[in-house]
C-alpha cells in the first residue's frame, strides 16, 4: 500500500490507535519484551535537526522493510557556540510522540533499549557493529567499523554506554527495498538480533516514497502547548510564516550554484524542483539564497494573498524584520522570537496559514512536509508554486 495512504488511514484512526497504544506502551513500559525479529540502532550523526529527520524518516523505513523494531535514537543537538560546547543528546519524546509512530511500525526509544532491553539481551561482550567494507576500510585496521570514531559518532554511543566488541562488515548492497532479500538472507535476526549501525540506513534527502512518513511525527504534548502560547501571545491570524536560511554557513553552500557545481538536485531541493532528476525544474539562486529583494516580494504576495494579519519570521541568522516592516507601514505585525529552541520555530512555521520556505533546506523541508500531511500551503522563495514554474504574480 502506498505510504501516502497508510498516513491517512493511519490518521483517520488516530483516536482509536492512540487510546489503544497508550495502553499498549503502559504496558510496554512496564514489561517491555524482547523482539525475536531484531533491533535497528543507528547514530543520526549526519547534519542537524532537519537532515536527522530526512534520515529518521528513511530508518523507520528499513526497520520496516526489515521488520525490525526500531529504536529510537535521541536528537543530535549541536553547541559550537555555547559553552560547554558538547553535544546534547535530546530524548526523541522531548520533542515529538514516541507513541505516534506505533502506528506505523514498532518502535523503542534508544535510551528504554539501553536500560531495559541490553543488559540482558545486549550484554557487553556481544555488541557488534555493522557496516560498509568500505567504511572500515577507513580505520587504523582497515577491519572496525569506525563507530566512535570523532565527533558526534564518540559522544552519541558514549551517551548511551556503548563500546563496541566485534565489527561485521558488509558489500553489495544498499538501504532500498530492492535489496531487502539480501539483508534478510545476509543477517537473520536469530543470528544477528542487533543491527548496530554507524549513521542511518537511509538516503539524504528523504525519498519521495518516504516523505509521506512525516504524518508519523506528532509533537508532543509540551511542544504544542509551548508552540500555541507563543502563537496566541504574539500573532494574529491569518498569519504567514516564513524560513530565512541565509546565514553565513547557507551562503558558503549556496556558492555551488554560482559555480555550477550543484544541478537541480541539490541538498533537501527536490522538495521543490520534484523528485525525478529528468523532469526536475532548475534550481536558481534565489531559491536557495534569496536576497532582500526575493524576500519582500514572496512576502508582499502571500501577506496580500491570504490577508494576512502577521508575519512569523524564522532565521537562522539575520531577521529582516525592520525591512519587512516597513512593507506594511504598521498594518501588518512583524514577529520574530528568535528562540534558542529551533523546534518552537519549526512548529510556529507549521501552523502559519501560509508558509514560504526555502527549497534547499532541510529545515523548512520539514515544515512543508508537515504541512502538507495536514493541507496546508506552501511556497519557495524563488518559487511561488512549487513543482511547476514560477509564474510571475501581479499583486
Ligand atoms: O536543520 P538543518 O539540518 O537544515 O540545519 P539545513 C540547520 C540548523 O540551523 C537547524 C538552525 O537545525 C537549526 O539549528 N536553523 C536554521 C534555525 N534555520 C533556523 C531558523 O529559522 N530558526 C532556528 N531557531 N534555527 C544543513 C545542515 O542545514 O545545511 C548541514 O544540516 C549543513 O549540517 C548544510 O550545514 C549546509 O538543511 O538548512
Amino acid at each position: 500500500m502506498a505510504v501516502k495512504q497508510q498516513v491517512s488511514r493511519a490518521l483517520t484512526l488516530s483516536c482509536l490507535v492512540s487510546s489503544l497504544l497508550l495502553h499498549t506502551c503502559r504496558t510496554l513500559a512496564e514489561e517491555l519484551q524482547w523482539d525475536v525479529n531484531g533491533y535497528v540502532l543507528y547514530c543520526p550523526c549526519m547534519g542537524r535537526f532537519g537532515n536527522q529527520v530526512d534520515h529518521f524518516l528513511g530508518t523507520l523505513a528499513f526497520s520496516k522493510m526489515l521488520n525490525r523494531t526500531l529504536a529510537v535514537p535521541p536528537w543530535i543537538v549541536y553547541r559550537h557556540h555555547t559553552p560547554p560546547y558538547t553535544n546534547v543528546h535530546v530524548p526523541y519524546s522531548e520533542f515529538f510522540q514516541l507513541e505516534a509512530l506505533y502506528a506505523y511500525h514498532r518502535v523503542i526509544s534508544l535510551e528504554d533499549f539501553m536500560e531495559k532491553l541490553a543488559p540482558k539481551y545486549w550484554p557487553s561482550g556481544q555488541r557488534n557493529a555493522y557496516c560498509f567494507e568500505t567504511a572500515a576500510h577507513r580505520s587504523a585496521d582497515k577491519k572496525s567499523c569506525p563507530m566512535k570514531d570523532g565527533n558526534p559518532f564518540g559522544p552519541f554511543w558514549d551517551y548511551v554506554g556503548v563500546e563496541f566488541d566485534k565489527s561485521i562488515l558488509f558489500g553489495g548492497i544498499s538501504f532500498s527495498a530492492y535489496h531487502q532479500p539480501q539483508w534478510m538472507k545476509k543477517f537473520p535476526p536469530s543470528e544477528h538480533p542487533v543491527l548496530a549501525l554507524p549513521g542511518a540506513p537511509a538516503q539524504f534527502p528523504v525519498i519521495e516514497e518516504h516523505v509521506a512518513l512525516q504524518g508519523y511525527v506528532v509533537w508532543s504534548d509540551k511542544m504544542v502547548k509551548e508552540g500555541e502560547e507563543q502563537i496566541a501571545t504574539w500573532l494574529t491570524r491569518p498569519y504567514v510564516g516564513i524560513h530565512l536560511r541565509i546565514g553565513i554557513d547557507w551562503q558558503n553552500a549556496c556558492k555551488m550554484l554560482k559555480t555550477g557545481d550543484a544541478g537541480p538536485h541539490f541538498m533537501a531541493s527536490p522538495q521543490c524542483v520534484g523528485y525525478n532528476r529528468q523532469t526536475a525544474l532548475p534550481l536558481t539562486m534565489p531559491m536557495c539564497l534569496p536576497d532582500l529583494a526575493e524576500i519582500r516580494r514572496a512576502v508582499k504576495l502571500w501577506v496580500k494573498k491570504t490577508s494576512a494579519s502577521s508575519v512569523y519570521i524564522a532565521t537562522d541568522s539575520e531577521s529582516h524584520s525592520k525591512e519587512i516592516d516597513k512593507i506594511f507601514k504598521g498594518k501588518v505585525k512583524v514577529v520574530t522570537l528568535q528562540p534558542d529552541s529551533a523546534q518552537l520555530d519549526l512548529y510556529i512555521l507549521g501552523r502559519a496559514d501560509h508558509f514560504i520556505g526555502n527549497c534547499v533546506s532541510s529545515f523548512s523541508a520539514f515544515v512543508k512536509r508537515e504541512r502538507d500531511v495536514h493541507g496546508l500551503p506552501s511556497s519557495f522563495f524563488g518559487m511561488d508554486k512549487p513543482g511547476k514554474p514560477n509564474h510571475k504574480e501581479e499583486l
